[in-house]
């Protein structure tokens, strides 16, 4: 009976010891997964993206997956949020959860950010917006931010259209504007603002968004072009949404361009945006550039390193006039 019992004791010690050694052996492997040895010395990127809705988006995707992958050292984990505040929020989680070393994200809009962001302090992770903005009372929640200054490039092209319509007594203005609460729109909305506060023969007559895409800039604007007979200009928040604009004004009949009625003020300067460009389909289009995945990198390594880094840091751009623009301009682009 005695020796039974011993047997039964051991029995019950053994299966409790291999079962610990389980637990042990997955946590082990958990954090060998995220331990740079099972990345094989990799830095691992957890990186948000907003979507894939314009050609600018995908410009910008491009640069990233350049620059983070495994020859430069890098294991890049991209997720594309379909333009959708509560996916990036996931994503991000996701990124934590596998312990990335660093949190990169384009934030579709500017609200939401504090408490994910929280979650991501709390772990100890570094993170780094590009493009767009949050807003935030807490710019310890983000180490640093790298991208665009939208007022200004909202105020490039509204200093363009005071120039060139200085003589014309009323502009009628179609405002097609990106996806809502995002910092590019509303940035590149202010700078139209300011133009119309300025001159007081412009008017908005109408004004809309188009998401950043062609398929919604196309709709709202053969909504406009049922609703109103005469418009001068067309200030498009970016090329993909002037892209579907022009389709619109062709079913319509409408001119547009350097020789058309309507003037096209766009943003991006895409390739296709500047090749529209460069054929006066677009009077005048804004640079903003997408190239962020080496800017990014850079940040990265002044980190690895310890270095002190700026909190903001905005990228040069320039603008491109139908007038002036030529295809050697085009070709000596990066995208
Ligand atoms: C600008 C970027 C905008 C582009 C659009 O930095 O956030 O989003 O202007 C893109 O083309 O969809």
């Amino acid at each position: 009976m005695k020796k039974a019992f011993l047997l039964l004791l051991a029995l019950v010690l053994v299966i409790s010891f291999i079962a610990c050694r389980g637990n042990d052996k997955e946590k082990n492997s958990n954090n060998l997964t995220n331990s740079s040895a099972n990345n094989e010395g990799l830095i691992v990127v957890g990186f948000s993206q907003v979507g894939a809705e314009s050609d600018w988006r995908l410009a910008n995707t491009k640069s990233m997956r350049e620059t983070f992958n495994k020859e430069n050292g890098y294991r890049l984990i991209l997720k594309d949020a379909q333009q959708k505040l509560e996916n990036q929020i996931s994503a991000i989680r996701g990124f934590i959860e596998q312990k990335v070393d660093y949190i990169v994200f384009a934030p579709v809009t500017e609200e939401g950010w504090d408490d994910v962001l929280k979650e991501a302090k709390a772990a100890g992770i570094p993170v780094i917006i590009v493009d767009r903005m949050i807003n935030t009372k807490d710019d310890s929640l983000y180490t640093c931010w790298v991208g665009s200054d939208f007022r200004k490039e909202g105020e490039t092209a509204v200093a363009w259209m005071e120039t060139t319509f200085k003589d014309k007594a009323s502009l009628k203005i179609v405002h097609l504007q990106g996806s809502l609460g995002s910092s590019a729109q509303i940035g590149r909305t202010e700078g139209l603002l300011a133009g119309v506060e300025r001159n007081s023969g412009w008017e908005v007559v109408y004004r809309a968004s188009g998401n950043f895409t062609q398929v919604k800039g196309k709709e709202v604007m053969e909504h406009v072009l049922k609703q109103h007979n005469r418009i001068d200009v067309l200030y498009c928040e970016n090329d993909n949404m002037a892209f579907g604009a022009m389709e619109a004004m062709e079913v319509a009949k409408k001119t547009y361009g350097v020789n058309g009625d309507i003037k096209i003020i766009s943003f991006d300067a895409t390739h296709a945006g500047l090749d529209a460009t460069l054929k006066g389909k677009i009077n005048y289009n804004v640079e903003c550039n997408p190239l962020h995945g080496p800017r990014v990198e850079a940040i990265i390594q002044q980190l690895e390193r310890g270095e002190k880094l700026d909190k903001l840091a905005y990228v040069e751009e320039e603008a491109f006039d139908a007038a002036t623009i030529t295809q050697a301009v085009i070709d000596a682009r990066a995208y």
